[in-house]
């Protein structure tokens, strides 16, 4: 069991994980760059939305197991769990990444383990090693020999479902990569006291491609689903009902189609292989581009279909990246809204339950933020873009006689 644990990055991933460790029994410092970060959760708040977080947040404050801080302090486990952005040519930005190393580098010592959880392009690991030997000349790293070494350092990307955080982190199977394979050895080890889903070792390369392959995996089954959604629209089918029938067969597996793939996952880490080898990874580029390309044609069917109507108020049902969450990260539903409000200002309502203000772009556009009633009595046009259990909830009566878009098929026809 690692006695003091330092989690770096206390966001979506960084926050759930350190409270996980900590009900496991161990001390849990968790650091972020946020000063405003760092006093909710010393408060016993939190600053994110996702289920159950809050309670045990509030416990583990209380029980003294985990605090917050603005700087590490020495530890036998250091997780990093920053943000790793791509930058305007979809190459990854790894700064935040090696910029986490850089401070956790005074408080590492003999006998730690590092780990980066943060989806990072492959070698970045070695990367990581790379500025820990250069700050810690005292101290032996791996190096891909079998010499022995002071600190162990290894990958295990988190695999987890935003809204299902909690569960996920424990159910789940993890690929945990070493440096060495003593490295891979010593983070199962950490792993297995709070993880009940399999814990496999294995390279770090390997661990840092296969959380890559998932996510693009799931982004070219969503842009296939995205495709049909467009042929449909051309040959005047009901997609919903086409992908429905399909999935009858034993082996076939259809995704839903939406406005576009949003996130900070699933739109990014398939970029992260197509900027490892351009020439070869051209399925996952080009369902980066169908999933990209279709806000871009959503946002022109709600603009046909608001300009038909140029009596009428335009609902844009949701902000999100998808359903029940806060989070706005690169949302396809996000940017068609903002788009229609750009396009059409005071007569769009934007309807967002999960946030308690629209995004500053929103400010100059006119439009307005809604309760959903509201929207309701207001719009003559309905664009469904996030399928919130709130909307799924709206009664055929309650939207008779409006012109709708349903870009995630809540409604059936
Ligand atoms: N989406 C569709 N149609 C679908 C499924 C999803 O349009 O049939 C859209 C969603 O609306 C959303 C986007 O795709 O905009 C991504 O949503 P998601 O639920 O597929 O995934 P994320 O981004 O919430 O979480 C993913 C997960 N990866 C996989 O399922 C392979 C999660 O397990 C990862 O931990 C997470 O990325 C991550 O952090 O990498």
């Amino acid at each position: 069991m690692a006695r003091s644990v330092c989690v770096i990055g206390l966001g979506y991933i960084g926050l759930p994980t350190a409270a996980v460790i900590a009900r496991s029994g161990a001390s849990v410092l968790g650091v972020d760059i946020s000063p405003h970060v760092v006093e909710t959760i010393n408060d016993g708040r939190i600053h994110i939305e996702e289920a159950n977080l809050d309670s045990l947040v509030r416990e583990m404050v209380e029980s003294g197991d985990l605090r917050a801080a603005l700087a590490p302090e020495p530890a036998d486990v250091f997780i990093i769990a920053v943000p790793t952005p791509f930058t305007d040519g979809h190459a990854p930005d790894v700064k935040y990444v090696l910029a986490a190393t850089r401070s956790i580098a005074p408080s590492v010592r003999k006998g730690s383990l590092v780990i980066v959880e943060s989806t990072c392009p492959v070698g970045t690991t070695e990367a990581v090693r790379d500025v820990l030997v250069a700050e810690r000349p005292d101290l032996r790293f791996p190096d891909g020999s079998d010499a022995p070494t002071d600190v162990c350092v290894a990958y295990c990307p988190e695999r987890v479902l935003p809204g299902k955080i909690l569960e996920e982190l424990i159910s789940n199977d993890r690929s945990i990569g070493g440096l060495s394979p003593a490295c891979a050895e010593r983070a199962v080890a950490f792993y297995k006291d709070f993880v009940a889903g399999e814990c496999i070792a294995t390279q770090a390369r390997t661990a840092e491609m296969c959380k890559l392959v998932e996510n693009s995996f799931r982004d070219v089954n969503i842009a296939f689903a995205n495709e049909l959604s467009i042929v449909c629209d051309t040959l005047k089918l009901d997609v919903w009902e086409v992908i429905r029938l399909a999935n009858r067969h034993p082996r076939v597996k259809i995704l839903q189609p939406g406005p576009g793939v949003g996130g900070h996952c699933i739109a990014v880490d398939p970029w992260f292989i197509v900027d490892s080898d351009p020439e070869n990874a051209r399925l996952i580029r080009t369902a980066r581009e169908v999933n990209d390309g279709k806000a871009h044609y959503a946002f022109a069917r709600a603009s046909t279909l608001a300009d038909a109507h140029p009596e009428a108020g335009i609902a844009c049902l949701g902000l999100s990246f998808k359903a029940n969450i806060d989070d706005l990260r690169e949302s396809p539903a996000l940017e068609i809204a903002l788009e229609l409000a750009q396009a059409y200002g005071d007569r769009v309502r934007v309807v967002e339950p999960h946030v308690d203000a629209l995004p500053k772009a929103f400010e100059a556009t006119g439009a307005i933020h809604a309760s959903l009633d509201q929207a309701l009595d207001q719009c003559g046009v309905l664009v469904v873009l996030v399928d919130h259990n709130e909307f799924k909830a709206v009664t055929p009566e309650r939207r008779a006689g409006k012109a709708i878009y349903d870009t995630r098929g809540i409604w059936p026809a």
